[in-house]
């Protein structure tokens, strides 16, 4: 699926790279040998479009405006390039076929390494938006029964809880999923769909 979203950017005829700081560049000359600056990160072959309106500048002077006007400017990229999109509680790519906890936690952290991660609700905005999707959120008692923390360690994170939520059913429910009522502690290892966040903080290890 990774495959179709890139073949649809205007990079289609380079080989994206994997998204890492390894191939983070601000010019040309920053990158290996045959690899080109596009977007803030070296890739192979020729400069082909950038999207939007930075095709109006030289491709490095574009990218420098641009990360001096947002620093996020270059993981926001990456992070639509891997299936992101914007709403109005952040970057979210939602997931709606079933996993459990720790492989949608995995999947999430590999969109792009150290900015993507299992959705952390940092806005009621963002949890409107989880809640039209639902699904695992990052947010887990998985190392100490009762104590809940999330992926990032964000402070001040939302955690509407479901009337009589979390309840530790069975004894064994350690993870975090959003129903239609709000936030429900289930097991784990249950299959449920999922929303990836890109803000550009790092999943904890
Ligand atoms: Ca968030
Ligand atoms: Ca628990
Ligand atoms: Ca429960």
């Amino acid at each position: 699926m990774r495959r179709l979203l890139l073949a649809s950017l205007t990079l289609a005829a380079c080989d994206f790279p994997t998204p890492s700081e390894q191939y983070a560049c601000r010019v040309t000359a920053d990158c290996e040998s045959g690899r080109v600056c596009t977007a803030g990160y070296c890739v192979v072959g020729q400069q082909t479009t950038m999207p939007d309106a930075a095709n109006t500048l030289p491709k490095d002077a574009a990218v420098d405006a641009m990360i001096d006007a947002d620093p996020f400017a270059v993981t926001r990229q990456q992070c639509l390039a891997a299936g992101y999109t914007q709403d109005a509680g952040g970057l979210h790519r939602a997931v709606m076929t079933n996993a459990s906890w720790l492989n949608a936690a995995a999947d999430c952290a590999n969109d792009v390494a150290g900015a993507t991660h299992l959705v952390v609700l940092s806005s009621q905005a963002e949890v409107d938006y989880v809640k039209t999707r639902l699904g695992w959120v990052g947010l887990s008692d998985r190392a100490t029964e009762g104590q809940w923390v999330n992926v990032t360690g964000e402070p001040n994170d939302l955690r509407p809880w479901d009337s009589g939520q979390p309840d530790n059913g069975g004894g064994n429910e350690n993870c975090a999923q959003m129903k239609v009522g709000g936030l429900d502690d289930d097991q784990c290892g249950n299959g449920h769909r999922y929303v990836c966040e890109c803000d550009g903080r790092p999943p904890m290890p």
